[in-house]
């Protein structure tokens, strides 16, 4: 049973001193570091939030967000607690305009190469939980994979406050294990 460690947007830009700042985010790097290094996962995959500049779902353009994750830019570099020595595959994603790109699968390949490795289960840790973990991993469980989400390596947004539990507790109910 193959499985994969997807790693979800740990960036500067979602980590203190951010523009998208997850509180705590840096506090799971250790435990995202020793998963990766665990030698439990067949492939490793980091995504990246990685949008053109005045991308749609900027404030500026009447979207939901800050500026932020702007493809090449410090912000949109993996923060630097992540070792990025176990990342097998990295997934670009947020780019198409009129989508905030909340979800690694979404217009990536991340999909075909999964498949492609035989992977049937995926672990899900990272930024943001009540975000791009949450649309991620039910986009894994609509595609038919076993889907667990350690709680201990995903930080949310918490915009209101329950999201990220709420967003758990979802997951939950579309049939995710969260550990
Ligand atoms: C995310 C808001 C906007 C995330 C990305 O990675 O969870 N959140 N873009
Ligand atoms: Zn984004």
């Amino acid at each position: 049973m193959p499985e994969a460690l997807l790693i979800v947007d740990y960036q500067n830009d979602f980590n203190p001193g951010g523009a998208l700042a997850v509180s705590a985010g840096d506090t799971i790097a250790g435990r995202i570091n020793s998963l990766a290094r665990s030698g439990r996962y067949d492939l490793v995959v980091a995504t990246r939030d990685w949008h053109p500049p005045h991308h749609s779902s900027f404030a500026e353009r009447g979207g939901p967000w800050p500026v932020h994750c702007v493809r090449e830019t410090p912000g949109a570099e993996y923060h630097p607690a992540l070792d990025r020595d176990p990342i097998d595959v990295e997934i670009l994603k947020g780019q198409v305009d009129g989508s905030d790109g909340y979800s690694g699968f979404e217009d990536t390949e991340l999909a075909r190469i999964l498949a492609e490795h035989g992977v049937d289960a995926v672990t899900v840790v990272g930024l943001a939980t009540d975000y791009c973990v949450k649309n991620t991993a039910l986009d894994a469980l609509r595609a038919g994979l076993s889907v667990t989400v350690d709680a201990g390596a995903v930080r949310g947004v918490d915009v209101e406050p329950g999201d990220s539990e709420r967003a758990l507790e979802e997951l939950r109910a579309e049939g995710a294990a969260v550990s």
